[in-house]
């Protein structure tokens, strides 16, 4: 018989084991995808312990503006506070516990919990707090504080007590490209939340390749050069591969040039907050992500005048990417919700001032992520279901394709070597 705590070590010492036979080079085992306690190392581990993409600050544009986001059983309140300082807490009451704002966003004066009326300001500290006694300590009961930051617009969080320093390096190198693009003078134009049955490492393995964009992506690979994401050189396609690599130099010129930072930073592996980033061409008119690849915002963001800026990706471990364009910015969070279960939330957001069925259509700017997602939950939800029958066994990335997904899972597999006791 098992004592209770062999049992309880156990789930430990299966996910020690599935990281030390990780086998380089190829898909992961399939516990790392269906498994419950896996889940609950991720969690832990992963969500717990790293810098996480949740919202873009135009959610949050003006003071006492809020918005609420579950990472796992964890609820975060991220509100812009009087100063218009964004600040970040546990959405739990210090009373008993009850979760103060129930809402996915909103706007408070105050925060009070519906239970009993305590009452926090926006800097999280407990101002009212009735019928308790004399020396009650207001001052001892303010909201738990959660690490947030804002990179040049994108709000990220930590829930660990002390938060990767490496953020700040993130942010000074990736600042000179995404400010430019002024997500701060922005206004959120539409924003979709779509529930992948699929564990959330298969949603963000799937997006770091496009092996599978021409047989999935009508839509996206209208606008996007699928040569930019690696193809096995051959007699067929060595021309196409070249004139794309001049492209990207003609137009990292031009853009370098205009004051828009545009070569390829990868740390994706080498750092606890593993970023990649590169500006890439947009094809044929070369200035939005939309079916027609032309602005779907008449009223360009910032100061641009130039429409055809290609397109600034920013990919983050774990679980983020992004475009910016002349026009517009699209934003992808994936947020675990079961082992078997994650949402991906995109968010679209032109220039504050651009006006609705004047300068833009919701339709137009979003119809072309809106369809690849579609077709991107199709297939994790497909592999998902394969890995889940006892014939899979993890498979072997192409080594021209794949190489960011096997830098993703290295990333996921060494992280949890180094945190997993
Ligand atoms: O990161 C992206 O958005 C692209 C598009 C499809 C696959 N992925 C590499
Ligand atoms: Fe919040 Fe009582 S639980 S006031
Ligand atoms: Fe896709």
């Amino acid at each position: 018989m098992t004592s209770p705590c062999q049992s309880l070590s156990a789930p430990g010492e299966l996910v020690r084991e599935l990281l030390a036979r990780r086998r380089p080079g190829y898909s992961l085992e399939a516990p790392f995808y269906l498994s419950e306690a896996l889940y609950q190392v991720d969690m832990e581990h992963i969500f717990g312990q790293h810098w996480i993409f949740v919202a873009v600050e135009p959610q949050i544009a003006d003071a006492g503006d809020y918005i609420t986001v579950d990472l796992g059983v964890d609820s975060i309140l991220i509100v812009r506070d009087d100063e218009m300082q964004i600040r970040a807490f546990h959405n739990v009451c210090r009373h008993r516990g009850t979760r103060l704002c129930a809402s996915r966003q909103g706007m408070v004066g105050n925060i009070v919990c519906p239970y009993h009326q305590w009452t926090y300001d926006l800097a999280g500290q407990l101002i009212h707090a009735k019928h308790m006694s004399d020396d009650f300590d207001l001052r001892s009961h303010g909201l738990k504080p959660v690490h947030v930051r804002s990179l040049s617009g994108l709000i990220f969080i930590c829930l660990a007590e002390q938060a990767p320093q490496d953020f700040e390096q993130m942010a000074a190198e990736m600042t000179p490209y995404i400010a430019p693009h002024q997500l701060s003078q922005c206004k959120v134009a539409a924003q979709v939340d779509l529930v992948e049955n699929c564990n959330w490492k298969l949603t963000m393995e799937n997006n770091r390749e496009c092996y599978h964009c021409v047989g999935n992506h009508p839509e996206l690979t209208i606008s996007l050069y699928e040569y930019g994401f690696g193809y096995k050189p051959d007699a067929l396609n060595i021309g196409r591969l070249q004139r794309f690599e001049e492209i990207l130099a003609a137009n990292h010129k031009r853009w370098e040039g205009m004051g828009l930072p545009s070569a390829e930073i990868d740390t994706l592996e080498r750092r606890v907050t593993g970023f990649r980033t590169q500006r890439l061409p947009i094809d044929r008119s070369g200035q939005s992500q939309t079916m027609s690849t032309e602005v779907a915002s008449r009223k360009l963001l910032a100061d641009f005048v130039e429409p055809a800026l290609g397109g600034l990706s920013f990919w983050t471990q774990p679980n983020s990417w992004h475009h910016f364009m002349s026009d517009h910015t699209v934003n992808f969070t994936v947020l675990p919700i079961s082992a078997t279960k994650t949402l991906v939330r995109s968010t679209w957001c032109v220039h504050k001032d651009a006006i609705e069925g004047v300068d833009y259509s919701v339709e137009n700017l979003t119809s072309v992520w809106n369809a690849t997602n579609e077709q991107d939950r199709r297939l994790v939800e497909e592999s998902q279901i394969g890995i889940a029958s006892g014939a899979y066994q993890p498979g072997p990335y192409s080594p021209f394709t794949e190489g960011l997904v096997e830098k993703f899972c290295n990333w996921y597999v060494n992280r949890l070597r180094a945190l997993v006791r």
